[in-house]
């Protein structure tokens, strides 16, 4: 006789998950089966995913369906690979830790994951890490980019416990995913956040910065203020999916407040003639990092696509 029962995915490995339940956390395996509708991605099962499982006599349990989810991140596997990575589902919001230094996080990298958050309605803050250790100057410009189009920029030491306070703020009653590139200080800040949690930081390896990969698979955690945060593997590059080339623009805030006056309605923003975007950019109204990322993504990707 099975035993069913409903549940959140808060550990995902790949060849087993942890699944809250109303009655504590439970190890499941996926059923070999399960598919599911529409999405062709490398992993099945994300943490976020309210899932329904079966319980066997001997006491295994293995997750039998995946329910509908609210919305994702999605990440293409690798450049070239069709295939697609979900990091997170199910997500109130999205805080991207990005450093400028030590590692020095690429602008680009933080476009891209922001035209995905944008594309699959999750609202994302910056969070600029290790403030401590960063120029004034160099942060004062990055907020200038990313203020102007729109996003929330917060700085944030875990070291000194500056800004926690802030980020704390956001994180209650929320269920918020954790993002960036290796070493960025992800896991450290949710453990600041929360000392009760049992997470492993790691060092940052070597004289050339390079961060060493420490968090392995993404978990879920309660916060003791109430909600979730989501701390995750530390991901180099973050290729687009399912985001068409005409679309793209979309998922720049700025651009999008700009755009209505353009000569032409479907203006891509390139090299057209009245194109209020590139006008926006000539005046300083756009920033030039992020209108020269807008392209370098389109003529990048292209190539990726079909
Ligand atoms: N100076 C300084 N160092 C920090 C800060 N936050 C984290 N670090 C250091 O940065 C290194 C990497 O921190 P982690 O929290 O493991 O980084 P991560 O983003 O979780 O890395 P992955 O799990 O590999 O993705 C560790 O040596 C931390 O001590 C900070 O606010 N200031
Ligand atoms: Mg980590
Ligand atoms: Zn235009």
């Amino acid at each position: 006789m099975e035993r069913l029962f409903t549940g959140t995915v808060v550990r995902a490995t790949g060849s087993w998950y942890e699944v809250h339940t109303d009655e504590g956390n439970v190890r499941c395996r996926i059923r070999g089966r399960l598919r599911l509708r529409g999405v062709r991605s490398t992993n099945p099962v994300v943490v976020g995913d309210a899932v329904r499982c079966e319980a066997a006599a001997d006491g295994s349990c293995v997750i039998a369906e995946v329910l509908p989810r609210r919305n994702y991140v999605i990440r293409r596997a690798s450049n070239l690979s069709k295939e697609s990575h979900i990091i997170a589902s199910n997500l109130d919001q999205a805080m991207l830790l990005v450093t400028l230094a030590e590692p020095q996080t690429a602008p680009e990298f933080v476009d891209r994951f922001l035209v995905t958050c944008e594309a699959y309605k999750v609202p994302a803050t910056i969070l600029l890490s290790k403030s401590d250790l960063q120029q004034r100057e160099a942060l004062a410009r990055f907020r200038a980019v990313y203020e102007g189009a729109g996003y929330r920029v917060l700085e944030v030491s875990a070291r000194e416990g500056t800004g926690l306070e802030a980020v704390g703020a956001l994180l209650a009653g929320r269920t918020t995913l954790v993002a960036g590139n290796s070493g960025v200080g992800k896991s450290t800040l949710v453990k600041a956040v929360d000392p009760a949690l049992d997470i492993r930081t790691g060092e940052i390896s070597g004289s050339h910065h390079k961060g060493r990969h420490t968090t392995t698979f993404s978990t879920m955690y309660p916060l003791a203020g109430g909600g979730w945060i989501i701390d995750t593997p530390g991901i180099k590059g973050f290729g687009l999916i399912d985001i068409d080339d005409a679309e793209l623009w979309h998922y720049f805030p700025e651009m999008m407040r700009h755009a209505p006056g353009c000569r032409f309605y479907n203006c891509t923003h390139t090299h057209e003639p009245g194109c209020a975007v590139a006008e926006a950019v000539e005046r300083g109204e756009i920033a030039r990092a992020r209108y020269e990322s807008y392209l370098k993504i389109r003529s990048e990707d292209e190539k990726y696509r079909k």
